[in-house]
């Protein structure tokens, strides 16, 4: 048994969904047996498949939340998280996508990173199992490279997988951040983290849980051009 003894009523799971049907249910299901009795809000918006139907259904030890944005007048995968946030009730959350491509074996040990005392564990992607197209590849560490570059310049704090969906943090100082520039935030965008790294001043002591990234092997991806100039543009 670890630190926590198993109890993580203390951290909410963040799932930003956008028809995720073929997967939501297996990974609520890996989540409870990796992290039981902690929180979950699927914050979705608006799926056109089962996603809400499936989230809403499902029992078992964990608290779910179904956080429905479908009549919510802006969309996008980074103000959908945002949103969550705000809705938190526990010191702690962990982002993670909907598709099984964030192993959940490894969330108590973003867990118990924030239980040390460090204010963002962000995921740090050391291998990728799968067909991961070579532009895809190749996209990544671009964007990974210019977002340091962009942050290291602006002397904020960084992560050294910047791209990572997978990260967890102190609910109270992204709760803060929120508050004051939410619309500063690329909101329809995807790189959250990186927007909040790009906006938050203070020193923040981080640390990095080194993960193996799965390929998607059920849905569609949701990734097109549009999100990937909004991340550019981003930069500057
Ligand atoms: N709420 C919300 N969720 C979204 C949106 N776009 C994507 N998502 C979810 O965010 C997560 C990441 O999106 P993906 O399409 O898997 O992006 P990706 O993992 O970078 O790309 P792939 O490797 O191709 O899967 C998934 O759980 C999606 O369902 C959106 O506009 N709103
Ligand atoms: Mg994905």
């Amino acid at each position: 048994m670890n630190q926590t003894s198993g109890n993580y009523s203390d951290l909410t799971i963040i799932i930003p969904t956008l028809n995720e049907e073929k997967t939501i249910s297996l990974l609520l299901s890996k989540i409870e047996v990796s992290i039981p009795y902690c929180n979950v809000i699927v914050s979705d918006d608006g799926s056109n498949d089962n996603t809400k139907k499936l989230v809403e259904g499902f029992e078992g030890k964990n608290s779910i939340c179904f956080l429905d944005r479908k009549h919510e007048r802006i969309h996008g995968l980074t103000i959908s998280v945002l949103d969550a946030i705000m809705e938190c009730s526990t010191s702690f959350f962990l982002v993670m996508d909907g598709d099984l491509q964030h192993p959940t074996e490894s969330i108590p040990q973003f867990y118990e990173e924030l239980k040390q005392g460090y204010d963002l564990v962000a995921g740090n992607r050391v291998q990728v199992i799968g067909k991961w197209p070579l532009h895809r590849k190749f996209m990544s560490y671009v964007a990974r490279f210019l977002g340091n570059l962009s942050l290291f310049i602006r002397r904020k704090n960084s992560v050294k997988d910047i791209m990572t969906g997978l990260f967890a943090s102190r609910s109270d100082i992204w709760k803060h951040t929120i508050e004051k520039k939410k619309t500063d935030f690329i909101q329809e965008g995807y790189k959250v983290l990186f927007d909040f790294l790009k906006l938050y001043k203070e020193k923040l002591k981080v640390s990095h849980v080194n993960y193996v990234f799965g390929t998607r092997n059920f849905g569609e991806s949701k990734i097109n051009n549009k999100v990937i100039w909004m991340f550019f543009k981003s930069l500057f």
